[in-house]
């Protein structure tokens, strides 16, 4: 590591303060270039600790960069991971309250509930499965804390992935029921087919990200508990969303689920 403690404790605060208020600012590297991996990784757990602290619950992780389409739109060819707070959750037709936000996105994903532990390293497509009770459609709502998403992968680390809100719901399917490369879904936004995929653009598989996920917590001494939530990351490019809009996710054999942005 390059940064000392209280760098990070000073940088985790800057970001945290300025998804809290809604309030953008330049990518962190900028002032510390040699900030490196586990600087940034430390930065997020930071942030994760900053929020448990006011009484947050972490239910679940993200992998996020993992389709070729997201890697292109945001110049990188790495994925990252982060964590998924409670108050991130929006019920199913529910609000996303636009003023609590920057310059919200949204994602079409494959979301996963685990039911039993999920450690690395070592961990594979089939040791994900073997651990999965259900699949779900899910749209992540990215938020990055850098002004017009300018970011590079470390910057973006540290501002845990620029998760903000997630919705998830549909129909759960057993991942036995489906084959999760070939499952085809559908974006709307205001009722237009806005984006289109199929499972496989992640990686060439959902569970492969989660596998790298879990690999990577392990390398950091953290395991995923029974019953966490996983989004597995964007199968499509990322669809700027505003207050009036309403996004809604079909998933081939998993049903749909929506959300509505509200000022
Ligand atoms: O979940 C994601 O794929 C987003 C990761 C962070 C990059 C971004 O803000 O687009
Ligand atoms: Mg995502």
């Amino acid at each position: 590591m390059n940064l000392d403690r209280a760098t990070i404790i000073h940088l985790a605060a800057h970001l945290e303060d300025c998804e809290r208020d809604a309030r953008d600012t330049t990518k962190i590297t900028n002032e510390y270039p040699d900030m490196d991996w586990d600087d940034a990784y430390a930065i997020q757990d930071e942030i994760r600790r900053r929020k448990v602290a006011r009484g947050a619950r972490i239910v679940g992780f993200k992998a996020g960069l993992t389709s070729h389409a997201k890697m292109k739109q945001m110049g990188v060819e790495t994925p990252c991971f982060g964590f998924l707070a409670d108050y991130f959750s929006v019920p199913e037709g529910g609000e996303c309250r636009v003023s609590e936000l920057i310059h919200p996105k949204v994602e079409p994903e494959i979301a996963f509930v685990t039911k039993t532990v999920l450690k690395g390293p070592g961990c594979h497509i089939g040791t994900v499965l073997a651990a999965i009770d259900f699949v779900m459609p899910g749209i992540e709502v990215i938020d990055s804390r850098y002004r017009d998403f300018k970011f590079d992968l470390k910057s973006v680390i540290a501002d845990n992935t620029s998760a903000v809100r997630f919705v998830v719901g549909g129909r759960p399917v057993a991942v036995a029921e489906v084959d999760l490369r070939t499952v085809g879904v559908v974006l709307e936004k205001n009722g237009e087919p806005v984006a289109f995929g199929a499972g496989a653009a992640v990686l060439g598989h959902p569970a492969a990200a989660i596998a790298m996920l879990v690999n990577h917590l392990a390398a950091r001494g953290e395991e995923i508990p029974a019953g966490s939530l996983i989004l597995s990351g964007g199968i499509t490019e990322a669809v700027a969303v505003k207050a009036g809009d309403s996004v809604c996710l079909r998933v081939q054999g998993m049903g749909s689920v929506g959300m509505r942005f509200t000022a």
